[in-house]
């Protein structure tokens, strides 16, 4: 045994590096809060790492469960959290890009449907070089993140 669980590392290993090649960028826990009662719109997070050899952009987002998706970024002014739209995320080969609260997000406006804890929904994101990729995107509990609720549109 004690030389079987390095072997399955390196295969592991492998086959981690096998499922980056297929996709230019490669995402993790791409995940979305649960709406809260009475809120229209929602906000999605996740980390990209790019692995191609070259700088690439996020440039937009389509979802089927929001009327539109826009890359925003928030910041504090004024002890208030406002966000404005952004035109696109910079990506660096091999270097974390993470979208999470207060900070660089994707907005989802007028939700379609009530984003329940436990539920995934489909989105595409576009690249400016690596094309499109489909991802599901997971709905967590939204008093998880109690504190990163206000949001206001400048
Ligand atoms: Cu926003």
């Amino acid at each position: 045994m004690r030389f079987v669980l390095p072997g399955l590392a390196l295969l592991l290993a492998g086959a981690a590096a096998a499922l980056a090649a297929d996709a230019p960028v490669e995402v993790v826990h791409p995940w979305a809060r649960a709406s809260l009662a009475g809120s229209i719109n929602g906000a999605a997070y996740m980390t990209l790492i790019s692995h191609e050899g070259a700088d690439d952009r996020l440039v937009s987002v389509t979802t089927p469960v929001a009327e539109s998706a826009e890359i925003h970024v928030s910041r504090m002014k004024d002890g208030v959290m406002t966000m404005r739209p952004l035109g696109w995320v910079d990506l660096k080969p091999g270097v974390r890009t993470v979208l999470e609260p207060n900070g660089v997000h994707v907005m989802l406006l007028h939700l379609q449907r009530r984003l329940k804890a436990g539920d995934s929904f489909p989105m595409t994101l576009h690249f400016e070089k690596g094309g499109s990729e489909e991802i599901a995107v997971a709905v967590e509990a939204a008093d998880y993140h109690v504190g990163h609720m206000e949001h206001h549109h400048q």
